[in-house]
């Protein structure tokens, strides 16, 4: 059978490829296999213990996953084009990723909506794939010439960087190879001496156990080091994305914020709060998890009034709550006034009163 080109395929259909899409092809079957890899960041417990494309390796990790598939189209959205750094750093406000501002798997998902419905109406089997724990989708982003696999382990393009989000959709129809490019990051290693934790310390591989962007969805009790180190994050890390060269293509003005009032998410329902944030990971759909990152970023970051508002979650009957306040009330101020509103001989949690009874030490 002839192969096809993608591009001129879409434009006999009428589908419009909007620019901060990019697309690459390669044929199947491929021969990649992830599986092993992604195995040995398991079995050396680099993965933190998240289920993710950790649950089933050897499925999420082959590239030939389907034997009717004969092409996957690779789809990269540049969610922030020709970004450079935009933190800021008001006081009581806490950092949010930039990949999460909003919801920019929005737009990914909408153009492989788009390549699926035709493929649908002209008979063609698909299956796409995007932050499934189903399909590791960094799989052919090298091979197909979108670009490479960066130290931070993250896929950069030339005049993009890091600054994208990538899924896969396999097909029928066979399509043309996209050209092949070879890329590399040279001698640069700046994500790795800009990670604030060492989590990039050996090149290409993340230790996850060190990672802020981590610790900030996972649903297991913060390491202290770990909370002083998420210093303003309240959500995501781009520590290892600012710092890269190659994303950091023009100087811009950004009138977007990525940083919120801390303040104002601690006084909001968890249901609220959920729903704010729709599109952020979070365990167990649990509003409480997002308050904890708030009093962290809070405690890092607090302005005049943040000890008020910490105080009155002394009382929140969830323990979550209780212990990251009274670590943040003894961040900021040592405890001075703490026996003003709190009883710890009243307190029913072990894990609350332990963590009290550490830092009155
Ligand atoms: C689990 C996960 C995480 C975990 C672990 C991340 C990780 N690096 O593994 C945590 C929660 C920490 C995380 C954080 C982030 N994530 Co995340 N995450 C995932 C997820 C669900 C699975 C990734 C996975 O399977 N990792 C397993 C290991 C084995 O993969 P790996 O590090 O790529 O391993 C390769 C290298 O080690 C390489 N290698 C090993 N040795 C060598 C040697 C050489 C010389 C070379 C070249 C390569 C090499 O081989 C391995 C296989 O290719 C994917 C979505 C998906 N379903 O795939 C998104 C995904 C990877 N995340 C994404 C994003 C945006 C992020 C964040 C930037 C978000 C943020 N701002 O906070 C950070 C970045 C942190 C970082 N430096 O990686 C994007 C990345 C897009 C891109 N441009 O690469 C993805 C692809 C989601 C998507 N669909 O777009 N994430
Ligand atoms: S996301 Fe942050 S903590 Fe994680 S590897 Fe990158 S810089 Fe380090
Ligand atoms: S900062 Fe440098 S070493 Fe790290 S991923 Fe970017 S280009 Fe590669």
């Amino acid at each position: 059978m002839k192969e096809k080109n993608l591009f001129n395929y879409l434009e006999s259909h009428n589908i419009d490829v909007p620019e901060n899409i990019n697309l690459a092809v390669i044929s199947l079957p491929s021969l990649i296999d992830k599986s092993i890899l992604i195995q040995e960041v398991k079995s050396n417990n680099r993965h933190a213990n998240m289920k993710f494309t950790f649950s089933n390796p050897k499925y999420s990790g082959l590239g030939d996953k389907f034997e009717w598939a004969k092409s996957c189209i690779i789809i990269s959205y540049n969610y922030f084009p020709g970004s450079s750094n935009n933190h800021s750093f008001r006081a009581g406000h806490g950092a949010i990723a930039l990949f999460a501002l909003e919801d920019n798997y929005k737009p990914l998902n909408k153009f492989i909506n788009e390549l699926t419905n035709l493929f649908n109406n002209e008979g063609i089997q698909s299956q796409q794939f995007i932050d499934s724990p189903q399909h590791y989708d960094r799989m052919f982003f090298n091979s197909s010439g979108l670009g490479w696999q960066g130290k931070s382990t993250m896929m950069l393009s030339p005049g993009i960087g890091p600054w994208q989000l990538i899924g896969n959709l396999y097909t029928e129809e066979q399509f043309k190879d996209t050209e092949k490019k070879s890329f590399s990051c040279g001698t640069c290693n700046m994500c790795q001496i800009s990670c604030p934790t060492g989590a990039l310390d050996e090149e290409y591989r993340l230790d996850s156990n060190k990672c802020l962007s981590y610790w900030l969805q996972s649903p297991d009790i913060i390491p202290e080091d770990m909370r002083i180190n998420i210093g303003n994050r309240f959500y995501g890390c781009d520590e290892c994305l600012t710092s890269c060269p190659p994303g950091q293509t023009k100087e811009l003005n950004i009138s977007k914020t990525n940083t919120v009032d801390l303040k104002k998410i601690l006084t909001m329902s968890n249901e609220d709060l959920v729903d704010k944030y729709s599109w952020f990971y979070i365990p167990k759909r649990n509003g409480d998890f997002l308050k904890r990152n708030a009093l962290i970023a809070l405690a890092n970051n607090p302005d005049e009034d943040a000890l008020k508002v910490i105080y009155t979650l002394l009382k929140s009957d969830s323990e979550i709550i209780r212990f990251y306040a009274i670590w943040a009330i003894w961040k900021i101020s040592q405890f001075k006034d703490i026996e003003n509103y709190y009883d710890v001989d009243l307190e029913t949690s072990d894990l609350v009163k332990n963590e009290y009874l550490r830092l009155i030490k």
